[in-house]
């Protein structure tokens, strides 16, 4: 089955947002996989948003990654990674609607509250990256009632 890794960044912590967050992961019905709270450093932090090294905002980003605690996830089911892109909405606060999580709790980009792996392929790295002790096997016993 599909997964993907989402991050909950500092603010949304410091923002006491990381039980709404996971409830709306809990209630689509995907299955949580992996779950730590964890301060990375800023090597971490630049391994994991390697691919934006060249941008004007990297610095700033790294900076904002590394400033407290992040609640990082593995996150389980059918399309995780396009859907869970969906629950989070638009990059820009600013352009995310309305009932998703940035549309609904952030306002600037720089500070807008969660990560979510944008392909397949980056989710496994990503997982590899962020849990390298590997993640739980089990299967929740809704899983008759969400797939049919
Ligand atoms: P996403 O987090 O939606 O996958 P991304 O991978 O393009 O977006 O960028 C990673 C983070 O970098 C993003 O969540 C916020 C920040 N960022 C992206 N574009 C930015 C910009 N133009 N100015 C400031 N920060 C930006
Ligand atoms: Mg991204």
């Amino acid at each position: 089955m599909e997964q993907t890794f989402i991050m909950i960044k500092p603010d949304g912590v410091q923002r006491g947002l990381v039980g709404e967050i996971i409830s709306r992961f809990e209630k689509k019905g995907f299955t949580l996989k992996g779950l730590k709270l964890i301060t990375v450093d800023r090597p971490f932090a630049e391994k994991h948003y390697a691919d934006l090294s060249a941008k004007p905002f990297f610095n700033g980003l790294v900076e904002y990654i590394i400033s407290g605690p992040v609640v990082a996830m593995v996150w389980e089911g059918k399309n995780v990674v396009t859907t869970g892109r969906k629950i989070i909405g638009a990059t820009n606060p600013a352009e995310s609607a309305p009932g998703t999580i940035r549309g609904d709790y952030a306002i600037d980009i720089g500070r807008n509250v969660i990560h979510g792996s944008d392909a397949v392929e980056s989710g496994r790295k990503e997982i590899a990256l962020w849990f390298p002790e590997g993640i739980a096997e089990w299967r929740s016993s809704l899983h008759p009632w969400i797939y049919e």
